[in-house]
């Protein structure tokens, strides 16, 4: 057997050069660079590896670990998980930073390569600078905290054990149903130790991303249900744009003409003005797909977990006789709601179905219903874009005015506060990847640094990135990354002086938004003057070209002017916190307290006993 002597670390980016993805016949390299932050517990192994392949491999050299992890989520999505960055981290504080968006990872099925560097296998030099030590175990370090975020975690303890390790860990990333942030942890000496790999690790491989075909019996149990359906309605989520389905979706859809609602991971299946296309669906949805979902007989999931949002907290489907056919690649997914589960890709899938149920049609009431329910929602959002005349701009104003700004094929990126919910009813989507939502952890932070990750991906198109004050002040710090790389990102910094959806929330349970406003502190609280934060300031000392919006009439200007410069740019922009969008048909389980002192904790906990009425269960 031929081999070749190597340190672990170069091992590992030698394996990487040689991986590739492929699906519907087309390549492409799969980690297509590294990002990383340098401690003792990298720096001599992968960093001595990534100096010595330089030519080879990219390296990015970013601010915060959470970021880069969050950049790399972002870049997974956007190439629909065909492609992905690896990050290498130090020891301790280094590796545990990228813990919260290895759990975003892996929550919005995103491939992500984590390699945090770890304490000494060989103990000799024990406890290392950041060791966490047990009493109860030496085979115990921080980086076990990655377990429960991870979809495979190993640690490397002798270098035998990479070959195996770096098969699992691509496979997993690989998978469909089991992909997520996969973690190998490095421990430090063993990084730099040398050992004879066989050649064969190193040779081209490539991982083809199969389009699994569902059981046959189930597909002809899925069409009779759906057949028999007289107000049947698709749920689309992500799983449809992963899988590069959204023509058999457009098909299918017009074919049967049933009404498509659209979850935060599947917004932009179908473009928003196609006849079928029902928007948002949920406890951010419009009205035409709430409306649609209460009624619905038979409801056609496919590729969606169902979380929450999606099912209003399982009031959305109000039918007593309700039932659900799932398409999904993971079965944990598919069989949600006790569905007729349809195991596998969501184009093989729709396109058997679609062969099933040839010649079904939606009723005329129905499709008439349709028509008008689109109708009423166009003028909805119409009036709250026309915003409310008030001195101060309200968010959904903004909003139109980013639309009106963008081409087709532009993106937006965002993940929490009150811009999701707003943008996932009215944003109008004319593109399957326009649309990026992290809405599956909603981690405040993820923004900029998922914007950055965006536009690595799809660097032929314009990156928009809408931020909150609240999310901005958690994670600004890669627009230093973007300027120092010449990647271009448009940042809208939303400020309503604190988390507006929060607030707002927190009024609905009778907690009158106690502790979501940045004020000053006073003798009785946190209830001064606004604690002033000097955006444009903070962003122009970060490197970014920064324009101010003062009032309504400047913001087309400001954003033309963001969008047409060449350099990384924010726009500051003040909004009205009180002059939310509300809801549609709608509700969120947010338990209230069942005994309180307060008159209007009191009066929501009435409300939510009348509201929890709506729950259903789905045996
Ligand atoms: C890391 C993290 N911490 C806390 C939360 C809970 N949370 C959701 S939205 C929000 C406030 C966001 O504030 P901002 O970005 O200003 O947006 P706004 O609500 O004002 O629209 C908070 C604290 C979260 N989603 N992520
Ligand atoms: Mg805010």
């Amino acid at each position: 057997m031929r081999t070749r002597r190597l340190t672990v670390g170069q091992a590992i980016i030698e394996f990487l050069l040689a991986q590739q993805s492929e699906r519907d016949g087309r390549t492409q390299p799969f980690i297509a660079g590294v990002f990383g932050i340098f401690g003792h517990g990298n720096v001599a192994g992968l960093g001595e590896a990534l100096l010595a392949a330089r030519d080879r491999v990219r390296f990015y050299l970013p601010r915060n670990e959470q970021a880069m992890v969050h950049t790399a989520a972002a870049f997974a999505k956007m190439t629909n998980r065909l492609q992905t960055l690896a990050c290498t981290s130090s020891i301790g504080p280094g590796a545990t930073n990228m813990l919260t968006a290895a759990a975003g990872a892996t929550i919005n099925r995103l491939p992500v390569l984590l390699l945090p560097g770890d304490i000494f296998a060989t103990r000799r030099a024990s406890p290392v600078l950041q060791q966490l030590e047990s009493p109860s175990s030496l085979d115990q370090s921080v980086n076990d905290c990655f377990k429960p975020v991870s979809r495979f975690w190993d640690r490397i303890n002798r270098p035998e054990q990479l070959a195996p390790s770096l098969l699992e860990a691509m496979r997993v990333m690989t998978s469909p149903s089991d992909t997520g942030a996969v973690t190998i942890a490095l421990p430090q000496d063993v990084q730099a130790e040398a050992f004879d790999f066989p050649d064969d690790l190193f040779a081209p491989r490539i991982w083809s991303v199969p389009r699994a075909r569902a059981d046959l019996s189930r597909l002809d149990a899925a069409a009779t249900l759906l057949t028999s359906a007289r107000q049947p309605i698709i749920v689309a989520g992500g799983g449809v744009i992963y899988s590069d389905a959204c023509d058999a979706l457009r098909r299918f859809a017009e074919r049967t003409g049933i009404a498509v609602g659209e979850t935060q991971a599947g917004k932009g299946a179908l473009p928003f003005d196609h006849p079928q296309s029902a928007g948002a669906l949920g406890v951010t949805g419009t009205s035409t797909a709430n409306r649609l979902a209460h009624d619905a007989d038979v409801v056609l999931v496919i590729g969606s977990r169902l979380s929450d949002f999606t099912t209003a907290s399982n009031s959305a489907f109000a039918n007593p006789d309700v039932r659900f056919i799932a398409v999904n690649v993971a079965e944990l997914d598919a069989h949600k709601r006790s569905a007729v589960a349809l195991v596998g890709d969501a184009r093989s899938v729709l396109e058997d179905l679609d062969a099933r149920v040839t010649g079904y049609q939606v009723p005329d009431t129905y499709a008439r219903a349709l028509i008008a329910h689109k109708a009423e929602w166009e003028r909805e959002s119409d009036r709250l874009f026309a915003g409310t005349g008030a001195t101060v701009l309200s968010q959904a104003e903004v909003i139109g005015a980013v639309s009106a700004a963008l081409g087709p094929r532009d993106v937006i990126v965002c993940a929490a506060g009150s811009l999701p919910g707003d943008l996932h009813k009215l944003w109008r989507a004319r593109d399957p990847k326009g649309y990026h939502l992290e809405y599956g952890y909603s981690c405040m932070g993820y923004e900029i640094a998922g914007g950055l990750g965006v536009k690595m991906a799809a660097p032929d198109r314009e990156v928009v990135v809408l931020v909150g004050d609240g999310s901005y002040l958690m994670m600004a710090q890669e627009l230093v990354t973007a300027v120092q790389e010449g990647i271009k990102i448009t940042v809208v910094l939303l400020d309503n002086h604190g988390f507006s959806s929060i607030g707002g929330l927190s009024q609905s349970v009778g907690c009158a938004g106690f502790g979501t406003e940045y004020r000053q502190r006073t003798e009785h609280g946190l209830d001064g003057e606004h604690v002033a934060v000097d955006f444009a300031a903070n962003a122009a000392s970060l490197g970014a070209h920064v324009v101010s919006v003062r009032d309504r009439a400047s913001l087309p200007g400001a954003l033309r002017d963001a969008l047409t410069s060449r350099s990384t740019s924010v726009v500051v922009v003040a909004v009205d916190r009180e002059a939310r969008v509300g809801g549609y048909e709608s509700w969120w389980d947010v338990p209230v307290a069942e005994t309180s002192a307060l008159d209007a904790v009191r009066d929501a906990r009435a409300a939510y006993e009348r509201d929890r009425k709506r729950q259903r269960h789905f045996f």
